[in-house]
């Protein structure tokens, strides 16, 4: 069923505790932890509990669940980085660059950003 958690799936395994992570925040539907390969001095990632693979199909099947990765994505940013800016990705699709199939938000900060993104 669509949102149910997926066996295979990585950050399903996260939510559960099940592969361990250094978890930076939680609510009732989301988590936010730290990316095991950080590409700016603040890198995490903020995730829906339940599974999607990717942002845009997040929203459109769950758009309250949505809406609180984006608030979370805020709240991160503030406690790792203070109000200083931060950059929110969501890499959608292989083309793009997603690697892991479940929804989730790069939180990256604490450096300067070119645009347009490489
Ligand atoms: P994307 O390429 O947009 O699908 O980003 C996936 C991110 O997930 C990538 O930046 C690395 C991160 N990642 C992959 N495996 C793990 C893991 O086991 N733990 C953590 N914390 N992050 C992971």
């Amino acid at each position: 069923m669509a949102g149910e958690p997926q066996a295979d799936c990585l950050f399903c395994k996260i939510v559960k505790g099940e592969v361990p992570a250094t978890v930076v925040r939680e609510t009732g539907t989301t988590v936010a932890f730290r990316d095991i390969n950080p590409q700016a001095p603040v890198h995490c990632l903020v995730i829906p509990k339940v599974h999607y693979p990717d942002a845009a199909s997040l929203a459109a099947a769950e758009p309250q669940i949505a809406a609180d990765v984006l608030r979370e994505a805020g709240e991160v940013a503030l406690q790792e980085n203070g109000d200083k800016g931060f950059r929110i990705v969501f890499n959608t699709g292989a083309g793009a660059g997603q690697t892991v199939f479940h929804a989730h938000a790069h939180i990256l900060g604490g450096r300067g950003f070119n645009w347009p993104p490489g």
